[in-house]
């Protein structure tokens, strides 16, 4: 199979995201998914109350939508879901599992939709059809095998709320907390930091606040590709005159200019918004300094107001005197208060906060210098960005994954909430942390208890509901299934969705270990590598989409999910189901729980004959949280989870909003001058869903045909003796015995920073070791690695 157009070719992208590029690439996917004559029909009640809710991103579905409430990677991630074309019997009689092996994440998913639960045969080496009953029993007969603490029960983030629910009380009843999700390789990083700093597990942000902030800092999140939708809300924004200060490692389109494809007059006129009012540009892991940067220009600020003769304060801290005071005083006359006097929220910060002197003394203590070596920013442009920031009444926060994939992910969210705390932007109108979420319902799964953490889950509650004794001990996160898979303590491996062997790091070792599974058990849609590659005993499941109509004994159900504005929605599906085999999640869960449980309290069948059932039973375990929820399901614009930090009420252990100062700017790592050494991001290109590729072009980023390439600075790519367009492999730059290398990527020189270099997700994740994760959060560092470009090997088989 070839996959990759012969010849690929990058040039710099000068449109804007959006546009009538946007029309043409829905047309162009409609068209080659063979999708059904409906499918224009139904995208016109995507994110709409009543409509299904978009596969695609987590983004906030408003209460009065637009009439298409739906985005060019919405309507890709549809198609790709009602495409008529078929991965059945037939496919699998054709090819063996190895020859399947050697073909791409594109090739593979491209078969399309899975039709008939299969199991792997050893003779013919093929997925060969089995009955439902058959597969349940045999999966049923392995877990009951083992011992709960050798399987891992994967959750990817787009399972609905009912669907998580039954799923973590199956694993419980089994008697495993190993319930590693994939959070765990996304917002991690903000589920440890949030609750630490405000006492809050999600962002507190809602839509409003876009209507009434008067700033936002947009840090580390690729909205043109990664959440399109949110883009209405930040022309809406920028057309009120709100400032948007961006902090990120490339130039991204999106957050640059963008027409809006639902606007006749912006689509007629060319005419663009431009979102960005203030771009850095820092290095990728510069977040902290840049951050500190902004706190340090704004705490000066305020010391300079207090030291000049302000009687309220003066003489009672005996600061240093600063040498260029006079200009810091001058700046902080531009950006003080009304009454000149302050520059930070002292009421808020002494009623609300701890911490604060620590956390300015650091902030103190830093040098500009060392700042700016860290961020690549300059002292000017940290000032600009504080001074935009103080002379805004309310700030919003927004940020994502080049923000919390990282060693110090937990510490780059703390220092987000630190500059929001300086002013108390959080807790009013128009302020608050907006984590953008990336899979549709992957914060609404950890509401329903998808965790490792036993502390997290309401484990009484499940006892006393269903008269069991829940394991206590601490399940393993996504990384540590992967150490337990590479040295055999995993025994077994159930996958509900996603793609495990290819979103994890360093997945040509996973690979080996994987091999050796004794079960694995894959529920999906579509077919891909984490399926190819497989356990001794290895089941494929295929299961109903969310788009799909969803037949029950009481008729047709919904399902619901929770958006990255901390809101619950209801979802019907409409499309006729890829197949009449196909089981919906719910009925698959409940199947193998079952044959492996027996009887149990659980009214496995009567949930699966009304989800509404399953509701209820979500409704008892978070009474608080679901209140009503059956009556609340279809309400528009979703109903709210309650969020004590947005009434500003702390729920951490010091009952205040913690300033938590990190400990350093930069990992430690590499500490070390560069030399040939470069700091590589993994990116999403537009035309990808994660692991699936929908095609090979990076519109935005003009690259086309291909997505093997390296993004490098060109005055790196002098430096290190290449050039543009050569062929070469990356090497991870960490010691650890083993070589981690990529081969035959092509250099492609990009407005990225000097020392940074970026590649695609998930082709480069064999770069990056196990270990290379955030201590607290164990969310893998994908936006930062060490790495060596190096000329290809020149011997035959090198
Ligand atoms: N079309 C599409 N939509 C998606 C997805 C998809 O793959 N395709 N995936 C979904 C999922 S699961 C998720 S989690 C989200 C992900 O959405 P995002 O949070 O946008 O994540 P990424 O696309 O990985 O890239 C993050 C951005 O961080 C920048 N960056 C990298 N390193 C750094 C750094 O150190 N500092 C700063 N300031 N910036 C940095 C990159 O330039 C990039 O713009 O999107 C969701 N939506
Ligand atoms: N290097 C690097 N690695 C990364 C990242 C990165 O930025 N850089 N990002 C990380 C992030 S943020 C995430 S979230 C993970 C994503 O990791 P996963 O969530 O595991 O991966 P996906 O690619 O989203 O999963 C795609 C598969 O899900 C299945 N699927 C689709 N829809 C359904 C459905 O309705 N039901 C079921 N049962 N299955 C379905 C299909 O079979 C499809 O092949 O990857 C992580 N890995
Ligand atoms: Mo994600």
């Amino acid at each position: 199979m070839t996959s990759e157009a012969r010849s690929p070719s990058t040039k710099p992208y000068n449109g804007p995201v959006g546009g009538w590029g946007s029309a043409k690439s829905v047309v162009e996917i409609t068209l080659r998914e063979h999708v059904p004559f409906k499918g224009p029909k139904l995208l016109s009640t995507q994110n709409k109350p009543e409509g299904y809710m978009c596969v695609s991103c987590a983004w906030a579905k408003p209460a009065r939508p637009h009439p298409l409430e739906f985005c060019e990677n919405g309507a890709k991630a549809t198609a790709w879901e009602i495409t008529s074309r078929r991965a059945d019997p037939a496919f699998f009689s054709k090819h063996t599992l190895s020859e399947l092996e050697l073909w791409s994440d594109h090739d593979l998913e491209e078969q399309g939709r899975l039709t008939h639960p299969l199991r792997w045969d050893a003779t013919s080496d093929k997925y060969v059809p089995v009955p439902w009953t058959e597969a349940f029993n045999e999966i049923g007969q392995e877990l009951r095998g083992l011992d709960p603490h050798q399987v891992d029960l994967y959750t990817s983030g787009r399972a609905s709320l009912e669907t998580s629910y039954m799923y973590q009380l199956f694993a419980r009843m089994y008697g495993s907390n190993n319930l590693p999700d994939s959070s765990n390789m996304c917002h991690e990083s903000s589920s440890v930091a949030l609750p630490e700093s405000i006492g809050a597990s999600v962002g507190t942000a809602i839509l409003s606040d876009f209507e009434n902030t008067d700033c936002i800092f947009y840090i580390a999140q690729n909205v043109g590709t990664s959440s399109p939708r949110l883009l209405h809300d930040l022309q809406d924004a920028v057309n009120r005159g709100v400032k948007i200060v961006t902090l990120n490692l490339l130039r991204e389109r999106g957050l640059e200019r963008f027409v809006n494809p639902q606007s006749p007059v912006q689509m007629l006129t060319g005419k663009e918004t431009r979102i960005s009012s203030e771009y850095y540009q820092v290095n990728n892991g510069g977040d902290i300094a840049a951050l500190f940067g902004v706190c340090k220009a704004l705490i000066e600020a305020d010391d300079a107001l207090k030291a000049s003769g302000n009687s309220r304060v003066a003489g009672q801290d005996g600061e240093p005197k600063d040498p260029d005071n006079a200009a810091m005083v001058a700046f902080a006359a531009s950006i003080a208060s009304a009454d000149k006097k302050h520059v930070l929220d002292h009421d808020f910060i002494e009623q609300h906060t701890a911490g604060f002197e620590e956390f300015a003394q650091a902030a103190r203590a830093h040098r500009w210098d060392e700042l700016e070596r860290v961020s690549g920013l300059s002292r000017d442009q940290m000032m600009e960005a504080a001074a935009t920031y103080a002379r805004s009444d309310a700030v919003m926060m927004v940020y994502g994954m080049g923000l919390t994939q990282h060693l110090m992910g937990v510490q780059n969210v703390h220092m987000v909430c630190n500059l929001a705390l300086l002013r108390g932007n959080i807790g009013k109108p128009g302020a608050n942390i907006c984590a953008v979420r990336g899979h549709s319902n992957v914060q609404g799964q950890r509401t329903v208890g998808i965790t490792e953490k036993p502390g997290l889950a309401p484990l009484d509650k499940l006892s006393e509901l269903y008269g069991f004794e829940p394991p206590r001990w601490t399940g393993r996160s996504t990384v540590e299934t992967c150490e337990a898979i590479m040295n055999g303590q995993s025994r077994a491996f159930v996958g509900l969705g996603g793609n495990f062997l290819r979103a994890v790091p360093d997945t040509t070792a996973m690979e080996e270990g994987w091999r050796k599974l004794r079960l694995s058990v894959q529920i999906a849609t579509k077919l891909n590598r984490s399926h190819v590659v497989h356990g001794q005993v290895a089941y494929l499941l295929p299961c109903r989409g969310r788009i799909e109509l969803d037949e029950q004994a009481t008729g047709p159900q919904a399902v619901s999910m929770e958006s990255s504005i901390a809101h619950f929605h209801g979802s019907r599906g409409k499309a006729k189901p890829a197949s009449a085999e196909l089981l919906s999640e719910p009925a698959i869960i409940a199947g193998i729980a079952k044959a492996t449980l027996g009887e149990t309290k659980v009214p496995w069948d009567a949930w699966v004959g009304n989800y509404a059932e399953i509701r209820d039973a979500i409704e008892r375990t978070y009474p608080e949280t679901f209140k009503d929820f059956n009556k609340r399901l279809f309400r528009p614009g979703g109903f709210a989870r309650p969020l004590p930090a947005r009434e500003r009420k702390w729920v951490t252990q010091s009952g205040k909003a913690n300033f938590i100062t990190p400990e350093r700017l930069f990992p430690e790592f590499s500490t070390s001058v560069r030399t040939d050494v470069l700091h590589l991001a993994t990116l999403r290109s537009n035309d990808q869903f994660n692991t699936t590729i929908y095609g090979y072009s990076d519109r935005f980023r003009g690259i086309e045909g291909t997505r093997r390439i390296v993004f490098m600075n060109e005055k790196d790519i002098a430096r290190l003796g290449f050039a543009a367009g050569e062929t070469v492999d990356v090497t991870t730059a960490i010691d650890d015995n083993n070589v981690r290398k990529v081969t035959g990527l092509r250099i492609v020189p990009y407005n990225i920073p000097k020392g940074c270099c970026a590649a695609y997700y998930p082709e480069t994740n064999p770069l990056f070791p196990l270990a290379h994760h955030d201590p607290k959060s164990k969310t893998p560092s994908y936006k930062l690695l060490p790495v060596r470009i190096s000329r290809p090997n020149p011997t035959p088989d090198g």
